[in-house]
């Protein structure tokens, strides 16, 4: 039997500003719950009442659908943000950032990615070897879209992350972003944290060693915050990999392991 896969895309914008957002990937007898849930979402959000909600419905075919594996979770408990930067910083030479890439992004971030000091909508592109700066728009960077797990096993992943403490919709949310990056040709590794002034965790995420957490990633009241994907530029075809990220759909499979977080010391 062929299977009708869709890609389901809400956005909702206050006072010309991206407000709330989130993606689904199911069947089609699913698309119009999910579409209810989704807009139900950004009419409650507690940023405020939305001018606007966009909801997006696009059919995909099949046979253009990746399927990946979900990322394993690790986890460590640090001092202070300071310690956290000098732990994050550590995972990414791990998996093969140069210090001074590193150090670019851990600055970039910090400052606000866009050339105003605002935050990006995307992500940025660092150069893993020379620390340059690659995303084609340095106000937007590359926003990953087309991605979820598979709609069946939604409900179990989501029963194991709340039993490891890990309910926050957050943490699922950025797992399956850093599924799908991990699975893009020419990646080394992403760095984030969010832009939320409250939410201090952040992680690294690397194909060698999985997604990990490190607590906390930045100072409380601290409203920077975005995502770095270091790539391998030798070899490497930039339109492709942002087509990748932005247009592939991608279905993330498999319960992910999930480590109980260690305390870690400089
Ligand atoms: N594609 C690329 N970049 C994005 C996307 C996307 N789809 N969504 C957000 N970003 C960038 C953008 O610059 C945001 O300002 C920044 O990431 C942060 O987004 O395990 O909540 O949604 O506890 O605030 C990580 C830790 C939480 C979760 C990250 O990010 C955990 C988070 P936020
Ligand atoms: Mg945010």
């Amino acid at each position: 039997m062929k299977t009708n896969w869709f890609s389901l895309r809400m956005r909702a914008v206050r006072c010309g500003r991206h407000l709330s957002g989130a993606e689904r990937i199911d069947r089609a007898a699913a698309i119009p719950g999910l579409t209810a849930q989704l807009t139900e979402r950004a009419l409650t959000h507690a940023g405020g009442m939305p001018d606007q909600v966009h909801c997006t419905v696009e059919p995909l075919a099949a046979a253009e659908i990746l399927h990946a594996a979900l990322p394993g979770i690790s986890g460590w408990q640090v001092a202070d943000w300071m310690a956290g930067r000098l732990l994050a910083g550590r995972l990414l030479t791990e998996a093969g950032v140069s210090v001074k890439a590193a150090q670019h992004g851990f600055k970039w971030l910090a400052e606000g990615p866009a050339p105003d000091g605002g935050p990006m909508r995307g992500a940025m592109l660092i150069d893993a070897e020379s620390g340059q700066r690659l995303e084609p728009d340095r106000y937007r960077g590359v926003r990953v879209s087309r991605m979820d797990v598979l709609p069946e096993t939604r409900a179990i992943i989501q029963r194991a992350l709340d039993a490891g403490g890990l309910g926050h919709h957050r943490v699922l949310e950025a797992l399956v972003l850093a599924g799908k990056v991990l699975s893009a040709k020419g990646l080394v590794a992403e760095l984030c944290w969010s832009d939320a002034a409250d939410y201090l965790t952040g992680y690294v995420a690397a194909p060698g060693f999985g997604y990990q957490r490190v607590t906390p990633l930045k100072e409380a009241g601290d409203q920077h915050g975005g995502r770095v994907l270091f790539v391998d530029a030798r070899n490497w075809d930039r339109a492709e990999f942002i087509t990748f990220l932005e247009q592939r759909p991608v279905l993330l499979h498999g319960v992910p392991e999930i480590q109980p977080a260690r305390l870690w010391r400089a």
